[in-house]
């Protein structure tokens, strides 16, 4: 499954690890990029010397390639598109805004820049600035999202860049990858199915909770405030939309989240803790290690390609 991606990125499958806010350390990371895949530090609203430890810790643990996803709307996001160019990371995904800003500086180190988009037009802009490829990220995916499902994003980011798309958002299997090539992307990036991989250190309430999930068990909270979020169902999300059908402030409807991913990832507390999660969380049953699910997909998604229509 050789691909733009695979030659630019300097890896052997064509499966890039969400960069989860709380989940996505270095332990994930090295396990992933150890596994022929990207593993991706998770910055999410984390103080930027924490990141930099991250990066340091993952290098001890790897000598592949390795990433780094900042979220855009955390304070210390500057500080952080910083640290990335000191520390030598390789490849820089962003998420949760335009990373415009950052992108002559990040180049000029030689870093690939590969911004998450939920629409063409931020796709265009992000080529335009000079970005390496996007990620495409249909509203079935977990956390914070945008409005367009993966199978009508992907193909329309595709026709409106000349820059390798990779897709995301309801990819857990080798079958998502095939559908996801077929659309024309050159790669996938998976969030969900990483949350439940033996070297994922999130609690075990948290990897519980998406074993457990349905198909309809996700509920998407903060319509109303701009800031949509995809979690898995539970006594906060029902609470929030609640709220936030009766017209509650977003002052209010915060105070119900803040600090709910930390509580579900660290503590375990998936009833009152943010247990963000894709739509896809339904049809994972199962812990692995990173190696066994990438080789399982990679396998499946190769039978799949090369068998046409023969869905065995
Ligand atoms: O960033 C994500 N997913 C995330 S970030 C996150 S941390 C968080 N924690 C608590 C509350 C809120 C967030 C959890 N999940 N995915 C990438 C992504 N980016 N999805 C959608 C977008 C996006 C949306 C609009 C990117 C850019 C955009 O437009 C920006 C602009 O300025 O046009």
């Amino acid at each position: 499954m050789k691909t733009e991606i695979t030659k630019m990125l300097k890896i052997e499958y064509p499966i890039i690890q969400g960069g989860m806010a709380w989940v996505a350390d270095f332990h994930l990371a090295a396990a992933v990029s150890n596994a022929g895949g990207l593993g991706i530090i998770g910055a999410g609203g984390a103080p930027a010397e924490w990141v930099r430890n991250q990066i340091r810790e993952t290098k001890k643990l790897t000598k592949k390639p390795f990433g780094v996803n900042i979220m855009l709307m955390n304070p210390e996001a500057d500080e952080i598109a910083k640290i990335v160019q000191e520390e030598g990371v390789e490849v820089v995904t962003t998420g949760a805004g335009s990373p415009a800003k950052y992108i002559n500086g990040w180049k000029k180190c030689g870093i690939k820049v590969i911004p998450v988009v939920a629409s063409c037009a931020l796709a265009k802009m992000m080529e335009r600035c000079g970005a390496d490829a996007v990620i495409a990220e249909g509203c079935e995916a977990g956390g914070h999202i945008g409005e367009i499902t993966t199978m009508s994003l992907v193909p329309q980011v595709v026709d409106a860049v000349n820059i390798p798309v990779i897709a995301a958002g309801g990819i857990a299997d080798g079958r998502g990858v095939a559908a996801a090539f077929m659309l024309g992307a050159q790669a996938v990036q998976m969030g969900t199915h990483f949350i439940v991989t033996r070297e994922c250190v999130v609690h075990e309430n948290y990897k519980n909770k998406i074993i457990k999930a349905k198909d309809i068990d996700s509920k998407v909270t903060g319509r109303t405030t701009g800031h949509p979020v995809r979690v898995l169902r539970n006594k906060m999300s029902g609470e929030y939309i609640k709220k936030e059908q009766a017209g509650a402030t977003f002052e209010e409807l915060e105070l119900l989240t803040l600090g709910g991913l930390r509580k579900a990832v660290v503590e375990g507390d998936v009833v009152q803790g943010s247990v963000m999660a894709g739509q896809i969380a339904g049809l994972i049953k199962k812990e692995y290690s990173c190696s066994e699910l990438i080789t399982e997909i990679v396998g499946k998604a190769e039978s799949l390609l090369k068998g046409g229509l023969k869905n065995e």
